[in-house]
Formats: structure tokens, C-alpha cells, sequence
């Protein structure tokens, strides 16, 4: 039964997760500020960044699915067909169905935090491939993740495992932080384990901020959501109208940065707590490192992972590779 007493917990978003308040207020403490990509993709954040993917400055997706498209058949010819695939980040869909179009009856683990958003990418994929087995499994993939037993590699028995991280989903990632995931996945996946992994490439830097700052203001909407999200989930006053979106390239440690900047002195509260920000300050909200073709297998090789097969695109844009444990 419930009392009147429980309705504010139903109103409570999914995965609310109180390391969010944790982040955000000592994101907001410091001089240099910033807030941990991750908390851009509550539901909005999510959907919006679908949109992202449409926008036709955004090369990213539509070059790594078409590369999936290509190289597909590939992979499953060295994995087998059988390997159980097991995705770090709920099935972004589309990419997971295009491999799985040439494995349609094998086991299938997508690793992820939220075990709701794992749902409905669950059922879909379900109801596309009957004869799938799926198993998934909520965890954060930053760490070793214990495995269903019957899809470890180490167990001599079964086919070996093929983990899939599309999306240059580790470019978010600092070097060290993408050298323990590497290493992590390494140890959830076992020896002998296959890693099939998509990563975006350096390239000149006015297509890159293109990229993050679409002629629509679709990644502005995106990266402008985690302030609508904060104002939300933490009680948050903070004024949209006093912010704006920069994407801008680092040079030096070869990424994008995404930063909410003060179009004036603003103050507001979170939480009960002051914050005053001077005009032209940011708050940093996410990196995307691009790599040289050469820093991406080392980075893998770093990991544990050795380089089997790198493809790209005709106008090197993106890279998908298959490296082996
Ligand atoms: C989902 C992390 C791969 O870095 O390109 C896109 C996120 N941010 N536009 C990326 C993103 C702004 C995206 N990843």
C-alpha cells in the first residue's frame, strides 16, 4: 500500500543516481568547473543525442554504420558465429543489429548501469532476432563485470566472446581512465576474447567543432540539458537564457570540449547551495578525444588488446578495429 506520504518517490526520475548531486556540487565548487559527461544522458539527454546522430554535420555514426556494414561478416568469420557479443552500453541498436544480422542465434549481454534503459533495447532486439539468446547483465563496465557463466572465454569449452564498443564511446575518457576500461574489459572478457571497437580520428578541426555545433543548435539543446536537468532533479535555479554552447578543439591533448558558458555574472542556487559564475566562464562538460591511427592501436595494445584488423573509411575519418586479448 501506498501512503500519501510515498508519492514524491514516484515522481523520482529512473536510475536516479545520488552520485549526480555528488558531481554536480563539487562540479560547481571548484575554479575550474565541470560536471562529468556521463550525467548529459538522462532521458532527454538520450533522445537528443539520437537527433545528433541525424544531423548532417555529425559524421561520426553514419560512417562507422556504414563501415559495420561493410566489415561485419568479417568479424563473424574470425569470431565465429557463435561467440556470445557482449556490449558495454545498452545496444545503441541500429549498430548492434547490423553485426547481429550475421550471429542471429547467438548470446547476446549488453552491459550497462541502468538496467531500465536496458529494457527496451532488450525487447527489440528480441523481437527482430527470435533465435537470440540475451543476457543482460547491470554493471559498470569501468570495472571487471562478472559474466553469466556460460559465456566467459576462459571456459575452454565455449566459443570465444566478442565485445562490441561502437560509437568512440572511449573518447570521452581521459588516456589513464581509457587504460583501466581497456584493461577492465580485458578482465571481464577473458583471454583469447575478441573486442570489436569503434574510435573517431583527428582530423582538420573545423569539421570537428561542426561535428559538436551543429547549424540546427542540436548539440547546444544537448549539452543545454544537463542545466534543464540539474534545475530538475536538484532543485536547481539555474537561468537558461545565461548560458550558451562551446565546442572547441584542444589541440594540445587532441580532443573536443564541450563547456556551457556565462553569457553574463550569474548566480543561482543547487541544492540549497550558492554558485556565482563571471561572465565568459564555463562549466566543462565533455571531452571527445580523436586519435591518429597509430595512438589507437597503441592505446589498445596499452590495454592488453592487440590489433587484428583496422578499417576506415575512404577519407579516414573513423576507424573501427577488432584487436584480440
Ligand atoms: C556518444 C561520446 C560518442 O563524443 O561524439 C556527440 C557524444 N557529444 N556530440 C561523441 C557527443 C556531443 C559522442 N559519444
Amino acid at each position: 500500500a501506498t501512503s500519501p506520504l510515498d508519492a514524491p518517490r514516484q515522481s523520482r526520475p529512473p536510475c536516479f543516481d545520488p552520485a549526480f548531486r555528488a558531481d554536480v556540487l563539487s562540479g560547481l565548487g571548484g575554479r575550474a568547473k565541470s560536471i562529468p559527461a556521463r550525467w548529459l544522458y538522462d532521458e532527454t539527454g538520450s533522445e537528443i543525442f539520437e537527433a545528433i546522430t541525424q544531423a548532417p554535420e555529425y559524421y561520426p555514426t553514419r560512417t562507422e554504420t556504414a563501415l559495420l556494414r561493410a566489415h561485419s561478416a568479417d568479424v563473424v568469420r574470425q569470431s565465429g558465429a557463435d561467440a556470445p557479443v557482449v556490449e558495454f552500453g545498452s545496444g545503441s541498436s541500429l549498430k548492434t543489429r547490423i553485426l547481429l544480422e550475421h550471429m542471429p542465434k547467438t548470446t547476446y549481454v549488453p552491459i550497462d548501469i541502468c538496467g531500465e534503459f536496458m529494457d527496451a533495447a532488450c525487447a527489440e532486439l528480441g523481437a527482430r532476432f527470435p533465435g537470440l539468446e540475451i543476457l543482460p547483465v547491470e554493471g559498470d563496465f569501468m570495472q571487471e563485470v562478472a559474466l553469466p557463466s556460460c559465456v566467459k572465454s576462459s571456459d575452454r569449452e565455449s566459443p570465444e566472446v566478442l565485445g562490441f564498443f561502437p560509437g568512440s564511446t572511449i573518447g570521452n575518457l581521459l588516456h589513464a581512465e581509457a587504460l583501466d576500461m581497456l584493461r577492465a574489459m580485458r578482465r571481464t572478457l577473458g583471454e583469447g576474447a575478441w573486442l570489436l571497437i569503434g574510435m573517431d580520428r583527428a582530423k582538420e578541426p573545423d569539421r570537428l567543432i561542426a561535428a559538436y555545433d551543429d547549424a540546427q543548435g542540436v548539440t547546444a539543446r544537448f549539452n543545454l540539458n544537463l542545466l534543464t536537468r540539474i534545475n530538475r532533479e536538484l532543485e536547481g535555479s539555474i537561468p537558461l537564457d545565461g548560458f550558451r554552447h562551446l565546442a572547441l578543439w584542444n589541440e594540445e591533448r587532441s580532443r573536443i570540449e564541450m563547456h556551457l558558458e556565462a553569457l553574463r555574472d550569474v548566480r543561482f542556487e543547487v541544492a540549497g547551495r550558492p554558485f556565482t559564475m563571471g561572465h565568459g566562464e564555463t562549466i566543462h562538460t565533455e571531452n571527445c578525444h580523436k586519435y591518429t591511427p597509430q595512438g589507437m592501436e597503441d592505446l589498445l595494445a596499452a590495454g592488453g588488446w592487440a590489433t587484428q584488423c583496422h578499417w576506415s573509411d575512404a577519407d579516414g575519418d573513423y576507424s573501427l578495429l577488432l584487436a584480440r586479448a
